[in-house]
């Protein structure tokens, strides 16, 4: 049987490929669990770089619904929240390396939510995005009421969660929401030289400076000023920064170990 989440390991980094393409990638707990493992694998240090994409048509249509349509009485999807939406965010969140998203296809409900809790976004110009959940009567969830209207503004994010529009690609980067949108057939070389660079950076350089972005959201100037001052105290311990400094002075390319 074909594996729900191919994990493909290149020179320094990591691609996870969802894989239920004829269900557009929807989560089951399969593959829930089968991301989980690849990502605490990805703590690792020997992997600099994290690459998420979709198989087939699809980047991730979000739940799996023929799992929730046979269910007899009331569902706890508060439940399925916790044990497997709201870790994914923090893992993907707290990885201490970049994690990349080539949304290949469409990314509906939580699919879409996930990509925007990815570090750096690429999406194929066919792609759409879509908070599916008014659809059916849910909330989004997966970080999207945190993401969005941090993005793009309270405006856009409550009529796309209201009204679950299809938002395209090329908009999706007009406004912010992702950072380039690239033609269909040249993503995945793309997206890989992305994840193939970064695993080459200071690494740790990287992980604090997303911490640093992930704590902004909810720190006020100050708190912030003292956290950059904390973060760059850290940053400047690193051998990369040794490194860097070096090679910037001798006036050649850095050779950086992610340490
Ligand atoms: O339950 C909990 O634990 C709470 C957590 C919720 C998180 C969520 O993500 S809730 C939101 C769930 N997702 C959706 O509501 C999206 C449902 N899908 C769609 O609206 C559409 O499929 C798309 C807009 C994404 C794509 O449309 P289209 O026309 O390109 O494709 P399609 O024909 O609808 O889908 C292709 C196949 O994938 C189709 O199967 P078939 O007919 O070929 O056998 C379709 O049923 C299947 N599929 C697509 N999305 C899902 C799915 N099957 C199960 N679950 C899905 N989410």
């Amino acid at each position: 049987e074909q594996a729900v989440l191919s994990v493909t390991d290149h020179a320094g980094w990591v691609e996870l490929t969802l894989n239920r393409p004829d269900r557009l990638n929807a989560f089951n707990e399969a593959l829930h669990k089968a991301l989980a493992d690849a990502l605490e694998a990805a703590a690792d240090d020997a992997c600099r770089a994290v690459l998420l994409t979709g198989a087939g048509r699809g980047f991730c249509a979000g739940q799996d619904l023929s799992d929730r349509a046979n269910a007899e009485g009331p569902l706890d999807l508060g439940a399925t929240i916790e044990a497997y939406y709201n870790p994914l965010i923090r893992r993907i969140r707290g990885l201490k390396k970049p994690v990349v998203c080539a949304v290949n296809g469409v990314a509906a409900g939580a699919g879409a939510n996930i990509a925007f809790a990815c570090d750096i976004v690429l999406a194929a110009r066919s792609a759409k995005f879509i908070q599916a959940f008014s659809k059916i009567g849910l909330v989004p969830d997966s970080g999207g009421t945190y993401f969005l209207p941090r993005l793009i503004g309270d405006a856009r994010a409550r009529a796309l969660m209201l009204l679950a529009e299809p938002l395209g690609a090329e908009t999706a980067a007009e406004w912010g929401l992702i950072w380039k949108v690239i033609d269909d057939d040249a993503l995945m070389d793309e997206a890989r030289a992305l994840a193939a660079h970064l695993a080459t950076q200071p690494t740790q350089g990287l992980a604090l400076t997303k911490a640093a972005l992930n704590a902004s959201g909810g720190n006020s100037l100050d708190d912030q000023l003292d956290l950059e001052r904390d973060l760059q105290r850290e940053a400047g311990r690193t051998p990369d920064y040794r490194e860097g400094v070096k090679a910037f002075m001798e006036k050649r390319a850095p050779s950086f170990t992610g340490r």
